[in-house]
């Protein structure tokens, strides 16, 4: 280890929660002119900027976001709703963000303050807006706690070493989420991209080309790299020309170091990968082309590239600003998941057999069966439409059985200390998530079943009609909602809802206090006319 990076351990094992703070951070929620890939479109953004700005913490921290809504646009939502991607709110639901799950939206001219405990979790997260499809508007950002348990296998890890990897669209979101309700064959809608951004920068076949990303190392140095995909839709493989990737934390959860040459990151997923600036003085090509899903023929005049979504790994000394060489394929070694081993704990809750905890739930999805729109997904012959009253709203005024909530709202209730199963039967590649937990993949898409030291993290890919199985405990009450991270998807009906433990939100030492500014949230905004929620 060097002096350094040993010094920067010490320093932060030896100061633990001692140091705890309250860090306040003040998001202005605006519409922006922006042109991350050299068009020119409004957007709903933090500050003025796509992605947004970096939420640093440490464990124990108290991190206030003063969220004011200054929202215009009227071809847009006007109302917000912000979910931090990961953490897991103990005592906290009400500050989970998705709404209609946890709060009502924030209406415009208002404010809302979500307080955020970031608890013992270390590693990497992201915020997006959880109202409607908004967060492909642009309301997207990363939050780190760079505490790590990993600290030794790198000396450099600050803002120039995040990664935030998104699609970009040219169309409006209500416009998309409008035509993709609406259509009646899932394949032909399934919204294709114009671009793929690497930190807020892409490129189009068309319009005017923006310098690509810069990402500079010192030779010898050895650089934590935190990639996290913020995509709506599509996925990226991603490598880094002459260099492999050690992977070393996934969605938030340290694992065993990992070797790979290229990894795929679904949307809503993070990976934190070590690499060593150990190749000759020059420029490298970082790739991450894209793939959107069942992409169909794609339209004349179309201006996506999704093949053309690249950065530069770029030495100290070495002259120009690109590789001279070509852009090379990706190749070597991909990452399998369930090579992913968590550092600590890493058994799945339950005995070691299918079925071998207190609770089973088989969630089958498919599409194309709504007799209304004529599309939509259903999970269990369910289409999730949320309600107009938070479902912890609910939880709170005494609703705690299933019949306590409507059929549409895919509630699912599970006590205190379950140890849960979930197996998902349904076609491949949609991202998972469950907020609240990470979840172990028992079985995962790769197909090997493993209870001892299966990966760990907050969201993984489906595997069609063999499922897939995920495990967690019921240790943090609330209701947590488990969807399928491609937006359109979600909001089409893609989504169950998990009221964990509801009796034990209400009362005792686990309840959820959400306070005067909380409460306030749903009056306000069931009086707005309907061109302002
Ligand atoms: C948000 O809008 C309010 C009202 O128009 C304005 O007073 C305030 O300065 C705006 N906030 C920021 C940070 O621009
Ligand atoms: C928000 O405040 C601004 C500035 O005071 C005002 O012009 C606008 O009409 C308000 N918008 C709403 C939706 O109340
Ligand atoms: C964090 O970890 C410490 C030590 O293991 C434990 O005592 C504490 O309860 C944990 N805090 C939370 C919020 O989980
Ligand atoms: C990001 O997520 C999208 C959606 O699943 C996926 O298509 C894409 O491959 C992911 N990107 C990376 C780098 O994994
Ligand atoms: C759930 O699915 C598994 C795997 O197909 C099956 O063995 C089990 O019987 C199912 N359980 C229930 C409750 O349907
Ligand atoms: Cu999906």
């Amino acid at each position: 280890m060097q002096l350094s990076s040993l010094l920067v351990t010490l320093f932060i094992t030896l100061l633990p929660q001692a140091l705890a703070e309250t860090i306040n951070y003040n998001f202005n929620i605006v519409n922006a002119n922006l042109a991350p890939d050299g068009f020119s479109r409004s957007t709903v953004v933090v500050n003025g900027q796509f992605p947004g700005s970096l939420i640093s913490a440490n464990k124990g921290d108290t991190v206030n976001v003063l969220v004011q809504n200054n929202l215009t646009d009227p071809t847009m939502r006007r109302s917000t709703s912000i979910h931090w991607h990961g953490l897991f709110q103990a005592r906290n639901a009400h500050n989970d963000g998705p709404a209609f799950v946890t709060q009502c939206p924030i209406a415009p001219n208002h404010t809302y303050t979500y307080g955020l405990n970031l608890g013992n979790q270390t590693g990497t997260y992201w915020y997006h807006s959880h109202l409607s499809s908004q967060y492909l508007d642009g309301l997207r950002g990363p939050i780190v706690n760079p505490e790590d348990p990993n600290l030794g296998l790198y000396d450099v890890d600050d803002e120039s070493t995040l990664i935030i990897l998104g699609d970009w669209f040219h169309t409006l979101a209500p416009e998309l989420e409008a035509q993709y309700k609406l259509a009646t064959n899932t394949a032909s809608v399934e919204e294709l991209p114009q671009s793929g951004t690497i930190n807020g920068v892409g490129r189009t076949s068309t319009d005017p080309q923006p310098a690509r990303p810069t990402f500079t190392v010192n030779s010898g140095q050895r650089y934590r790299y935190r990639i996290i995909n913020t995509s709506a839709i599509a996925r990226f493989t991603f490598q880094i020309q002459g260099h492999s990737l050690t992977i070393i934390e996934v969605d938030g959860v340290a694992t065993a170091p990992l070797a790979v040459d290229n990894l795929i990151i679904h949307p809503g997923q993070r990976y934190s990968v070590v690499v060593q600036a150990n190749q000759p003085v020059d420029n490298y090509w970082i790739r991450a082309p894209m793939t959107a899903r069942a992409v169909p023929p794609v339209p004349p005049n179309w201006a996506t590239d999704s093949n053309n979504v690249n950065a530069v790994l770029h030495y100290v000394g070495a002259a120009g600003a690109e590789p001279t060489s070509e852009i090379p394929a990706i190749s070597g070694t991909p990452l399998v998941e369930s090579n992913l081993v968590p550092l600590t704990d890493p058994a799945a809750p339950g005995s070691p057999f299918p079925g071998g905890v207190d609770k089973v739930f088989n969630l089958t999805f498919k599409t194309g069966e709504d007799p209304v729109t004529g599309h939509g997904w259903r999970v269990n012959d369910v289409q999730y439409i949320p309600p107009t009253t938070p479902t912890l709203l609910k939880i709170l005024s005494g609703a705690h059985d299933p019949s306590d909530f409507g059929t549409n709202e895919n509630t699912l209730i599970i006590n205190r200390g379950d140890t849960v199963e979930v197996n998902i039967f349904g076609p491949r590649d949609h991202p998972w998530h469950l907020h609240g937990h990470t979840f172990s993949v028992v079985k995962g898409a790769s197909g090997v079943t493993n209870y001892v030291n299966p990966p760990r993290r907050d969201v993984t890919p489906s595997n069609g009609n063999g499922g897939i199985t995920i495990r967690f405990t019921a240790d943090n009450p609330g209701p947590w909602v488990l969807h399928c991270h491609i937006d359109m998807h979600f909001e089409a009906g893609l989504a169950v809802v998990f009221a964990e433990a509801p009796t034990e939100v209400v009362s005792g030492p686990d309840s959820v206090d959400p306070g005067d500014d909380w409460d306030a949230l749903c009056p306000i905004y069931n009086a707005l006319p309907l061109d302002e929620q």
